[in-house]
C-alpha cells in the first residue's frame, strides 16, 4: 500500500529563481484556513507523533530537508523531503511523525482547519485501540 501522495507544484522560475505555486482547491484538493511553518528544529529533535481526525494538511520543505514518515496503523513509509516543488499529503487519520530536520530546514504546512488541539491524537496505542 502507497501512503505518501506526492503533487508537484507547477514550476514557474526563470533567470530570476524559483516559483511555485499553491492553490487551494487546485493544486491541493482542500482550501487552507491556516498556514503554519517549522524551523529552527535540531537534527537530534523529533516532532510530530499524532494522527488527527478530520484535519487534512500538506507540507512542503521549502528550505533544506527532513523526513516525514506516514502510518496508517498497519503500513509505515517514509519519505525524504527535499524539494521546495514537492507537496506531500498528510490525510486525517494517518499517524505521522518528522525527523532528521537540517539546520536550514523550514517545513512549511497548510491545514484545511484551524487549530483545535481536540482533533489530535497524540499517543500510539489510542491511535490503534480506537481509530482503526
Ligand atoms: C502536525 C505537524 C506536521 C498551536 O497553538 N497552533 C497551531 O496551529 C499549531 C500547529 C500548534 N500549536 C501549538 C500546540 C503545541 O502546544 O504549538 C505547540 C507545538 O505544536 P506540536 O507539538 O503539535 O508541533 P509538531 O511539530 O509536533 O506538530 C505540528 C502540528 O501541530 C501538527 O498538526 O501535523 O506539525
Amino acid at each position: 500500500m502507497k501512503l505518501i501522495e506526492f503533487i508537484d507544484l507547477p514550476d514557474l522560475g526563470d533567470e530570476r529563481g524559483g516559483l511555485s505555486v499553491i492553490e487551494g482547491g487546485i493544486t491541493i484538493p482542500f482550501m487552507p484556513k491556516r498556514i503554519y511553518y517549522i524551523y529552527g528544529t535540531d537534527s537530534s529533535v523529533s516532532r510530530g507523533f499524532h494522527a488527527h481526525k478530520e484535519l487534512e494538511q500538506m507540507a512542503v520543505c521549502v528550505s533544506g530537508t527532513c523526513e516525514m514518515l506516514l502510518d496508517d496503523g498497519v503500513y509505515r513509509e517514509t519519505v525524504h523531503m527535499n524539494s521546495p516543488k514537492q507537496v506531500v499529503m498528510i490525510p486525517p487519520m494517518i499517524w505521522h511523525e518528522m525527523h532528521n530536520f537540517s539546520k536550514d530546514c523550514v517545513l512549511l504546512v497548510l491545514a484545511s482547519d484551524h487549530y483545535n488541539e481536540s482533533d489530535y491524537i497524540r499517543s500510539y496505542q489510542e491511535f490503534l485501540v480506537n481509530y482503526r
